[in-house]
This record gives C-alpha cells, structure tokens and sequence, in this order.
C-alpha cells in the first residue's frame, strides 16, 4: 500500500509539502494541473515541474487526481473524438514523468457535492454534509452560489467556475442522455483511452459518483457493486479500473463497503483507494467523521482487511478530513485530520501485517 495525500500545488493550497512529509509513513502525493482547462492536453514540461518540487521534498508523484472528462465526452457529442485524443496525449505525458495510476470520474455536469461546507459537530470541529432534504428544495444554480459562499476563497475540485457558469444549458443538453446513453458514451470513451494507458503503462481509476444516487434527474452510473462490475468489463484490460472511495460509495446503506472493497480487490480492479468514514442518519442525511469514530457508518478496519488480505499495493489516501484545531482551510482537505486519518489506516495495516506474520 502506498500511503499517499491530495495537494493541489504550491499556488492553490496552503499547506507546504514539507508538512506533508512529516506526516509518518507518508510517501506519495496525489496531485493535478489545476491551471490547464478540462479537455486540453496537459504540457510534459508543467508536469515535470510538479514532480520536481514534490520530489524536493522526498515524495513520490506516481498518482493524478483527476485528469477531469470533458462535458462533450459525457454528453457524447461530435466533437468528443478531439479531447479523447487530447486525453491520450496527457496519459502519454504522465506516463513519461513517471505517474502510474490517473483517477477520474463521470458525473454529468457536478462533480461531488454537499449541503454544507462547515458543519459544526458536537466536538466543535466542523465538517462536510449533506442532505438530500436541502436538495431537493433548491435549484442547482442556487447550489452552485452555496457550494462557492462555503468554499474558504478556495477554489473546490470539480466546482472549477469557467466550467459551472453555463450551467442552464448544460442541463438542457442532458435532457436526453439516460443511465443507458452515459454507459454507452463511458464505453466510447474507455475505448478511446484504454489501449493507449494499457500501451504507456497507466492504471486507470474511475471514482464512484458522490454521492451515489442521481441529483436533479442528472443520471449517475457509477454508484452501486453492478454498476461498477459492469464499467471494468465494458473494456476488458488491466488497465481499466476503480478508484474505490468507502465515503463516496458507503453514503448509499445498500452498498456493503467491506464485501465490495473486497470482490474488487480480489479482480486486481482496485488501482486507487480511497478510506474515509461517514455518519448516516437517515437515507440521503449524513456527515464526514474522523476516521476513528466508533459512532460512524463504515467499518474501516473491514475495508483495510479486505485491501489487505487480497494483496493491494495500490496509492490509498484518507480522502477528507474536517477541520479541527482551529485550522483554517478549504473544506475536506485541512492538513491535521487527514494526517491523523492516514495514520490510523496505517496503524490499521501495520497491526494487520505484524498479525500475519505471527501466523
Ligand atoms: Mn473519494
């Protein structure tokens, strides 16, 4: 397992990389070009200097985060054909710096989403939530002014302006597309890109949908066991895989994290992990805890046995944290919790190693 951490580059966060270094056992950083619009090709040279500066501080770039899906791949319009060609061309370019593994997603129009930013648990730390209730009540424009009032002045990933300001027509152009139409326009696009990852040595690792139910009638494919079983065999290589997240996946109860951490991990399909936990109150009600909280939803010592006992050396991250200590960051991604996240999944691992061992 590579222990591994989201930075989002020495212009966009403020937490320096040589904090992350000192968090214990931490060796990979997970990162992206936030300055090259979605659909363009990341430049070899951009990526090179993102690797040196994290190599600088005695970390490895082996995992991107997300090279993001054009809209018009999506909605599978003409035009699709060039940004998969685009997308190719930066799958080379990692590669030839040395990343293996590229996470992605297929969520039409919103990436992630929540209903608050900072929520205040009983601790007095605050957290991400949602709740389906609030939704339900809003138009998304609305959302989108709320999701940017809550973001710190820190630009959210997958909530990039440029992209959400035409959100009304977005919405028109998604009228037609059902869950079978994104399937077949997903199948289009894994076609188009996985031989060249397969050629150039890139893992990729679609991310579940968050959370993993449809939102304002926009379809959501990547939500449920089958439907994931069905997007690693709509093109049957090594290279096509998941970037399984227990937070993103788990807010739905009907999705048994520990059996599908482990049915996926025993296919080799898992090329990213993603470990975090949540608090379900009620279907479509829930926060983001801390790791370690025995009240919450998910089992993670179930999940990191399942990434253990079938032999995962993957890039994992703790995902989210909430913002405690008095740190001021963008929401989900403050430097104390992660790191205290990071290291309970490792103390998890090492009991697991030291206890097989013995045995
Ligand atoms: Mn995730």
């Amino acid at each position: 397992m590579l222990m591994s951490f989201r930075w989002y580059g020495s212009k966009l966060d403020k937490i320096p990389l040589s904090y992350i270094k000192q968090i214990p056992g931490m060796r990979n950083v997970v990162s992206a070009l936030y300055h090259i619009p979605v659909g363009e090709v990341w430049p070899y040279e951009d990526i090179l200097e993102l690797k040196r500066q994290i190599e600088a501080a005695g970390l490895m770039f082996k995992t991107v985060e997300s090279v993001n899906v054009h809209e018009d791949i999506k909605l599978g319009l003409p035009t699709r054909d060039r940004y998969i060609e685009n997308y190719c061309k930066t799958l080379r370019n990692l590669a030839k710096a040395g990343v293996s593994v590229v996470c992605y997603n297929f969520m039409p129009v919103f990436d992630w989403m929540r209903t608050d930013l900072a929520k205040v648990l009983p601790d007095g730390s605050t957290t991400m939530s949602y709740d389906e209730k609030i939704i339900r009540g809003l138009k998304p424009e609305v959302l989108v002014e709320e999701m940017e009032k809550g973001s710190n002045g820190f630009e959210l990933p997958g909530w990039e302006k440029e992209r959400l300001t035409e959100i009304k027509k977005l919405f028109d152009l998604y009228k037609d597309i059902n869950e079978e139409k994104l399937f077949a326009n997903l199948k289009y696009f894994l076609e188009g890109i996985i031989p060249t990852a397969e050629e150039c040595g890139i893992k990729m690792a679609i991310h579940p949908d968050d959370p993993p139910w449809s939102v304002f009638g926009l379809p959501r494919i990547v939500v449920s066991k089958e439907n994931l079983e069905r997007i690693v065999k709509l093109v049957d290589s090594p290279a096509n895989g998941l970037a399984l997240c227990s937070g993103s996946l788990g807010a739905n109860t009907q999705n048994d994290m520990v059996a599908i951490f482990r049915h996926f991990g025993q296919m080799k399909k898992i090329h990213f992990a993603h470990v975090r936990n949540i608090k379900i109150y009620e279907p479509g009600v829930f926060v983001e805890t801390a790791h370690k909280d025995d009240e919450a939803s998910l089992d993670m010592y179930g999940i990191m046995k399942a990434l253990y006992d079938t032999g995962f050396d993957g890039p994992l991250r703790p995902d989210h944290g909430r913002m405690i200590w008095g740190e001021d960051g963008r929401p989900g991604y403050g430097l104390y919790d992660r790191a205290l996240g990071a290291v309970y999944l490792q103390g998890i691992w090492d009991a697991l190693a030291r206890q097989d061992k013995k045995g």
